[in-house]
Parts: C-alpha cells; structure tokens; sequence
C-alpha cells in the first residue's frame, strides 16, 4: 500500500543498521505490516476498506500452481516477498484438475492452510485461490468447492487476512451458471466465516464475459446476491488490448473489483511483455483503487514467472538479480 510504504521502509532501515546484514533482518514490526495496519476488511461501496472504512488498495503476487511450484513459496521466498517486495497480498492459487486438489485433497488443503499462516506470520492478506481451469463449468466442482472451503473456513476463521475465491475462470458457461454456483457456495462459506470478503469469477477466464462476446452488463444486470462480494477481472496485457482496458473502467464504477490475476505478456503466461500497456492497466487500477495480484512468483521458463529458472532450488529471493525482467517490472509496482 503505497501509503504506508515510507514508514515500513524507515523501520527497514532502521533494523538494517542494528543487526547490520539483510539476512539478519527481523521481520516489520506487527504495527508496520498491512494487517495490522488496516485489519479485517470489507467490501464498501466499489473498493475495498479497511476496519477503519478507509479505502485501501491491495497489491501483491500470485503463486504458480501448488502441485508444481511450491518449492517457490518456502519461508526465505515469503520473507522476500513480505519484505523486500513489500507485498500487501498472497494469492495462494490451489488447481482443483491437472493433479491439483481432487488427487489427494486432504494433501492440498493442509498445504493452503499452511500457506495462510505463513502469510499471517508475515502479515500479509492471504487469498485462498479455488483454480478451476479445465473443465470451465465451476459446477463441476460445486461438492468438491463445498468441502474444501467449509474446512478452510472453518480453520481461518479468527484471523483478518483471508479472502476467499471462488472460482478462477470459469468458460465456456453463462452468467447465470456461475451465479447460481456462487449462490451455492457462498451461504456455506459464511456459515464458517460470515464476514470475509469472497471473490467471484466471471465468464470467459474472468474477462467479465469479454473474452466470449459478452461484457460486464450482464453482471451489473444480474448480481450475484451476496454481501461482501467482489468480482475478479484477469488481463494478460500483450494479449488484452483497449476493449478489455475499458471494460475493466466501466465496470469498476459499478462492481467492486478485483484483478486477481494478470500478466504483462501472453495470455499463455509467456512471450514479449507489453509494459506500455501493462501500465495503463495498473494506472487505472490505482485511480479506481482496484487491489491486484500478479501471476506469477515462480521459476517457471516462460516470461511470466518472476524468476529466473532455477532460482527457487536455493534462492535467494531478494533483489533483483534473480529475476526476469516482468519480475523486475512488477516487484518495482508491488511495493
Ligand atoms: C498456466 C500456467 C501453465 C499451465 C497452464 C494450464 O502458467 O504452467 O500449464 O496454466 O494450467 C490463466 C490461468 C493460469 C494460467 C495463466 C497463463 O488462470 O492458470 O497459467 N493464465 O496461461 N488465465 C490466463 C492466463
């Protein structure tokens, strides 16, 4: 949060000239991290606020998917990314397919669960990142999502920092069909956790339909009825030109958003960045006040994963050595 960052920065400094090294630096004090400066937070009005009712605007990064990358998410990563990069936010993204979630689900939820501590102990807000990909139908995993999220719910809810997301990108189905899952899923997280801030996908891979020859009027026509609900909105800037730029404007006047994923290349994650474009994007994101997390911190080859391969068999994290030039592009914005 940019308002807060000369402050912890100070009190970085600060512990740097006492103990003397990086490596050596104690983690922000807890008044100084972005939890327990803003507390729990709800939707208000288009944004997000803090406990106090002050408009905040989230900004921090995306995991690659667990089942393949969670050597990137270690404590020396998360230390980095707390500190160095001065994330806000950890998007703790869980695929349900593709040897996610439904091969050993007792696995892969003690693994969220142990990534929203880690992210508490840092004082960072936590997303729980409910990957459905392929099959884009979040029907299809309705029962599967009830369960997960009744046990995540049910454990992390005492803490401030959780925001729960239901579905990453739907496709290939209608509105009223993620609705209707949204409408389903949302009464059992609440029953858990009744006042977390729960984020909902939108047709065609989270495009507000664009992506499919749709756009946001479907949704501002036909919400879904919750409170306390945002809708998430995914752009990959070489891919996602003006129509997609100006959706996202006009829907951010009328829905509370949050981009939850996006890239600076391809939509496949990978190829040239387009960092001019990029940048109207999060240009707009900050006049709207619209929170984001980048996809992705990993080591993955292609262009969207921050670091260089190999990075995550021993690090280090901080700095900018280590990083490809999207991560030196983003880590720059996060903080
Ligand atoms: C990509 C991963 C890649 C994986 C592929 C299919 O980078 O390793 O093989 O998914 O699972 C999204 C998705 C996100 C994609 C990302 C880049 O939410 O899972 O990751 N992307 O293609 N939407 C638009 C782009």
């Amino acid at each position: 949060m940019r308002w807060q960052n000369c402050v912890r920065a100070a009190a970085v400094a600060a512990t740097l000239l006492v103990t003397g090294t990086a490596a050596q630096a104690a983690a922000p004090a807890p008044e100084l991290n972005p939890v327990a400066e803003n507390g729990v937070l709800s939707v208000c009005g288009m944004t997000l606020c803090n406990s106090s009712g002050a408009p905040v605007q989230l900004r921090g990064m995306s995991t690659h998917g667990l089942q393949w990358y969670s050597q990137c998410v270690n404590d020396a990563s998360l230390d980095a990314l707390a500190q160095d990069w001065q994330a806000d936010v950890l998007r703790i993204s869980m695929y349900i397919q593709e040897g996610g979630y439904e091969e050993d689900p007792a696995k892969f939820t003690e693994m969220v669960n142990n990534y929203v501590e880690e992210a508490t102990e840092r004082g960072m807000y936590a997303i729980i990142d409910w990957h459905m990909l392929d099959p884009g139908d979040p029907n299809y995993n309705l029962e599967r999502a009830k369960t997960f999220f009744t046990e995540v719910a049910q454990r992390h809810k005492d803490k401030p920092n959780v925001l729960y997301e239901i579905a990453n990108e739907p496709s290939g189905v209608e509105w009223s069909e993620i609705k209707s899952y949204a409408e389903e899923l949302i009464p059992v997280i609440r029953e858990q956790d009744p006042d977390s801030v729960v984020l909902v996908g939108t047709r065609a891979w989270s495009s507000l339909g664009v992506s499919e020859g749709a756009d946001e009027k479907e949704v501002v026509d036909n919400p879904v009825n919750a409170d306390n609900i945002m809708y998430t909105f995914h752009f990959y800037a070489a891919s996602h030109g003006d129509e997609y730029l100006n959706t996202l404007s006009r829907a951010a006047d009328e829905l509370p958003m949050f981009v939850t994923e996006f890239g600076t290349q391809e939509a496949s994650g990978d190829g040239g960045n387009d960092f001019d474009m990029a940048q109207r994007y999060l240009d707009l994101m900050a006049e709207k006040n619209i929170s984001w997390t980048n996809w992705n911190y990993s080591d993955d080859s292609r262009s969207g994963a921050v670091f260089k391969e190999g990075t995550c068999d021993a690090g280090p994290y901080p700095g900018t050595d280590q990083l490809k030039p999207a991560g030196v592009w983003v880590r720059e914005r996060v903080g």
